[in-house]
């Protein structure tokens, strides 16, 4: 168990990097999120060679520092290579069994689910959190299919330990629905990476939450 892994129990707001939608560039909006609070970071990146993603992951885990949880998106092979605290994965991506073997047990990793049944499954296979999807619409994603809808998270929060994290289609409109219905923590891309102030829309974000969270 890393010390790291403790942070799971304590994140509010979760930065998924994307640098198609970034105004100011990954590495600026890792580093603004920190800044502004942020304890888990994903870094979530398709578009560029593996030799780049290990460089630009090295510089996020160094942004990260011992305050903020990194992790890798699908790429277990650029996680092990910068010594990443895990990696998120999806349901067509390597299995879990897998990952853990080749990580080891003081990895994090989490699953993408869509429901309770995968939910189980991913808790049982050893999960240390799930990414719950999508919970709205998303043109972020386009293959994410169509919101779950936030009253689908209570039925998940019944059903497994391991923390929740809501994803897809989340603005700080609807943030207390998710909140409300029982995620952990949230995710929002493009509601923070398009904006011109990262630091400003995450620390937002983290005092809404925890609004929520005192209020429940
Ligand atoms: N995964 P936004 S939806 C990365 O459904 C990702 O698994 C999803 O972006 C899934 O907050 C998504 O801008 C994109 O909607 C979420």
């Amino acid at each position: 168990m890393t010390d790291k892994r403790a942070l799971l129990d304590e994140i509010d707001f979760y930065l998924v990097t994307d640098s198609g939608l970034s105004r100011k560039g990954t590495l600026s909006d890792v580093e603004k999120a920190v800044a502004a609070g942020c304890r888990i970071v994903q870094y979530r990146e398709k578009s560029i060679s593996t030799k780049d993603m290990i460089l630009e992951a090295a510089q996020i885990k160094t942004l990260c520092g011992s305050e903020s949880i990194f992790l890798v998106n699908d790429r277990v092979d650029v996680a092990l290579a910068v010594d990443a605290d895990g990696v998120h994965i999806g349901q067509d991506d390597m299995p879990i069994d897998t990952a853990r073997a080749l990580l080891g047990s003081n990895k994090i990793i989490g699953l993408t689910v869509h429901n309770v049944e995968e939910a189980l499954e991913a808790e049982r296979m050893g999960a240390d959190y799930i990414g719950l999807s999508p919970i709205f619409n998303t043109s972020t994603k386009k293959d994410a299919g169509n919101g779950i809808g936030p009253e689908s998270i209570r039925a998940v929060k019944d059903s497994i330990k391991i923390p929740i994290v809501a994803i897809g289609g989340i603005n700080k409109q609807n943030s207390e629905s998710v909140v409300v219905s029982g995620a952990d923590s949230l995710v929002a891309i493009s509601a923070v990476v398009c904006s011109d102030d990262v630091e400003k829309e995450t620390r937002e974000f983290i005092d809404l939450i925890q609004r929520i969270k005192s209020l429940k």
